[in-house]
């Protein structure tokens, strides 16, 4: 159902494919960053990356799903070819960081561009992205920090490594 005093949905379509977007790149880098885990040996990593990567895909589909439910028009952009190798399990932790980052400005940035076009609905389909990048940055802080304290090698590295292989994908819930 289509609200009639939305200032700009042209705006609003655009920034809703342009976040589709960089989850589908989130997906797409986690998953790169699970096949070198994989060929640095790090299997619990590769998992923890690639059970990442299902969740991206996720966060993708919501706005997919959303973006039609509103009766604007699904835009599937170009995906970014995302980097191949790392410096060390250290520095993709430290890149995930900075990644999941960027995905907060940007779902910020989203969430004022509904306010400035009164897009209601937007801005509370939005509320479940804002709390679950408090989470996603806390959880990927956490690894980070046990990596530095461990120097990110030696025995603490495949505490870690073990650590980071029982994580399971459940699909978060949907409710506000
Ligand atoms: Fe990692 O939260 Fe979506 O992108």
């Amino acid at each position: 159902m289509e609200s009639r005093i939305i200032m700009d949905k042209k705006r609003i379509e655009k920034q809703l494919n342009e976040q589709l977007n960089k989850e589908f790149y989130s997906s797409y880098l986690y998953l790169a960053m699970s096949a070198y885990c994989e060929s640095i040996s790090l299997p619990g990593f590769a998992h923890w990356m690639k059970t990442q990567a299902q969740e991206e895909l996720f966060h993708a589909m919501k706005f997919y799903d959303y973006i039609n439910e509103r009766g604007f028009k699904v835009d599937l952009l170009k995906i970014d070819e995302p980097e191949k190798e790392w410096e060390s399990p250290l520095n993709i932790f430290e890149e995930v960081l900075k990644h999941e980052q960027f995905i907060t400005d940007s779902i910020n940035n989203l969430v004022n561009i509904a306010e400035e076009e009164k897009d209601h609905a937007t801005r509370i389909f939005l509320n479940w992205f804002v709390s679950e990048q408090v989470e996603e940055e806390a959880s990927v802080d956490t690894i980070l920090q046990k990596l530095k304290l461990t120097g990110g090698k030696g025995s603490g590295l495949f505490m870690i490594d073990k650590e980071l292989s029982t994580r399971v994908f459940t699909p978060p819930a949907t409710e506000e």
